[in-house]
């Protein structure tokens, strides 16, 4: 019998259909089980930013190689949490190039002495790491927004001393033309105007590069033989639902494996054994958004043997979610923490993952270094999500400029690359409504447009929103002939600005723009549009500009999560349209998504 045991959530809905995934390889969502425990490592870390002008003095110096404290000062650093907004040093929340963690932890002794147990460190993400664990050079890795892990047992399990482990990790927030979002580091050499050596960061997107371990840090253990990876894809046939299942174990092949699929009361109604199989469930209960049934969201759970960030605020915006009436979001612009995918899978929010793809704006981005990472990122968000219910589609982009030749090709190549990986989900990625000539949306399955009429060009001038807004629809329908999801449309608003007639950044005009979009959007829904986004559920952090006022003010709710008077627009409308829509199941219409989204 395997030792190994995970539990992995298994839902049963219209809009995913059975087919075998083709990647190798897990990254199961930690959870503990009569053969696995977790350790979380959240908490205060001590810290350095390594100010020297090379940045490289930490490895220089191998900082990791004695307590972080030895080689100079330290600041206490709370995990997970960006280092950016903590301190009062304002070089800090500007600072780009290494910053060093470390911590020192106690593990059980069984941990250490059972050579049976293998230990695991997962870092839910950290962009462009390396890790060492006791001075030892552990993993590399590059890329952020996604979780990372590396079998630490050799190091822990080395002889009859208590285990006091320190992990030292290093992370490098610059932005490169290879990186995921890319980004140019630029340096200033008139010494009229700046210092010597002096450089900026230069991104092509519209939020803040928070940087720093933002998610939890944890320690795991698994036995020796595991279970690895577990893949379930679904379908129906009548009024049965089929779940496909494909389990890799690692470690020996001297197990066996028993499979049950448990409903919502925990009953039993399917069993299975071995490494794949299809369960079979007469009368099931399928997995539908909020507000499309009357029991949304069913979840069965698949039990494999055994069982085995800030919550206040995410509890709060799963809340403000299902008081707008609101059923769908897309992750912009990179994958999100897994819990807030699990709380999708329980609430009957769709989403559409995105991967940080986002910032491709030069056309040196679109290299052949850049397309590699790109699909390996692909490859690494559709391990991680591919078993939950709630992911309707994988999203690849969000604006790359898809009008350039080169752009198409890359686009080509990690659209069939993601479809490949996945072949029972729909793929796109979001293109900017004035790209006339888009030379990816070709490879998609729906086209997503983002547009900002009266906001971005136009300025006041909302009656012509309507107009622009059926020329767009037309024009690209007309092009490509495939659904439409309208991913992005809203207005900069400070909360308590009002004037009336509406003037722009006040209350009123962020309600008109939305009413006339609303209209514009009606005409077409019962057509070939499928989906609306606002931009944006709540207010944002950005790099700083004269075009933003203490970043992106396009929220329904501000940044502490108060609704602005569009808020109670959205909710009217939304619910008008939940109550349309509501309860007849039909494939059709499980693909009108009402949405909002938030980062
Ligand atoms: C869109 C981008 C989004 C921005 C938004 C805006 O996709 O990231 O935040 O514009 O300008 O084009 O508010």
């Amino acid at each position: 019998m395997a030792r190994g045991s995970a539990v992995a959530w298994a839902a049963l809905g219209p809009l995913l259909w059975g087919c075998a995934l083709g990647l190798q390889g897990g990254m199961l969502y930690p959870q503990e089980s009569p053969s696995r425990e977790c350790k979380e490592l959240d908490g205060l870390w001590s810290f350095r930013a390594d100010f020297s002008d090379n940045r490289r003095r930490g490895f220089e110096e191998q900082w990791y190689r004695r307590p972080l404290w030895e080689s100079g000062p330290t600041v206490d650093m709370p995990v997970p949490s960006s280092f950016n907004d903590i301190s009062q040093d304002w070089r800090l929340r500007h600072f780009v190039g290494w910053v060093w963690y470390e911590r020192e932890v106690i593990l059980p002794e069984r941990w250490t002495q059972d050579l049976r147990t293998r230990v695991v460190l997962r870092i839910g993400s950290a962009h462009s790491y390396a890790i060492w664990v006791n001075g030892v050079d552990t993993l590399e890795h590059e890329g952020g927004y996604l979780p990372f892990e590396a079998d630490i047992s050799n190091l822990v399990q080395v002889g009859p001393l208590p285990s006091r482990l320190r992990i030292t990790i290093a992370i490098n927030n610059t932005l490169t033309p290879t990186t995921l979002p890319p980004g140019t580091i630029q340096y200033l050499t008139d010494t009229s105007k700046y210092p010597k050596g002096y450089f900026v960061q230069n991104t092509y997107f519209d939020f803040f590069n928070y940087a720093g371990l933002q998610r939890s840090v944890l320690l795991y253990t698994t036995p020796t033989t595991y279970i690895d990876d577990i893949t379930v894809t679904t379908s129906v046939e009548q009024d049965s639902g089929l779940v496909n299942y494909q389990i890799s174990v690692k470690g020996s092949n001297l197990f066996k494996l028993e499979v049950r699929l448990l409903d919502a009361e925990n009953k039993v109604v399917a069993n299975g054994t071995g490494t794949q199989g299809q369960l079979k469930v007469p009368g099931v209960s399928l997995w539908w958004p909020y507000l499309m049934h009357e029991r949304p969201a069913y979840l069965y759970s698949l039990e494999i043997r055994g069982k085995g960030f800030d919550w206040p605020l995410l509890v709060k915006d799963f809340n403000l979610l299902r008081w707008l009436g609101a059923n769908a979001f897309r992750t912009s612009h990179y994958p999100y923490a897994e819990e807030v995918m699990q709380m999708c899978d329980r609430y009957g929010i769709v989403v559409i993952d995105e991967c940080p793809g986002v910032g491709l704006a030069l056309p040196q981005f679109f290299n052949n270094v850049s397309l590699h990472h790109h699909m390996q990122v692909m490859e690494e968000v559709v391990r991680r999500d591919k078993n939950h219910p709630a992911v309707v589609m994988w999203s690849v982009a969000n604006e790359p400029a898809s009008h350039l030749e080169s752009a198409g090709y890359y686009l080509k190549m990690v659209i069939a690359h993601t479809k490949s990986l996945d072949p029972s989900r729909p793929v796109t990625f979001v293109s900017n409504s004035n790209y006339a000539a888009d030379k990816g949306a070709p490879y998609v399955d729906v086209i997503c447009l983002n547009s900002y009429y009266s906001w971005y060009h136009d300025y006041g001038h909302l009656e012509l929103i309507q107009l622009q807004l059926a020329t767009q629809f037309e024009n690209w329908y007309k092009k490509y002939q495939k659904p439409i999801i309208q991913s992005e449309y809203g207005a900069e608003t400070i909360a308590g600005f009002h004037q009336d007639p509406p003037l722009m950044f006040t209350e009123e005009y962020q309600k008109s723009l939305l009413e006339q979009y609303h209209l514009g959007l009606d005409q077409k829904r019962r057509k070939y549009v499928v989906g609306e986004l606002i931009w944006n559920f709540a207010d944002f952090m950005t790099e700083q500009s004269p075009t933003r006022v203490l970043g992106n003010k396009k929220g329904i709710f501000t940044r502490q999560r108060q609704p602005k008077s569009a808020a109670f627009l959205l909710r009217e409308r939304y619910w008008k349209i939940a109550n349309e829509t509501r309860y007849p199941h039909s494939v059709a219409k499980s693909q009108c998504l009402e949405n909002s989204l938030f980062t």
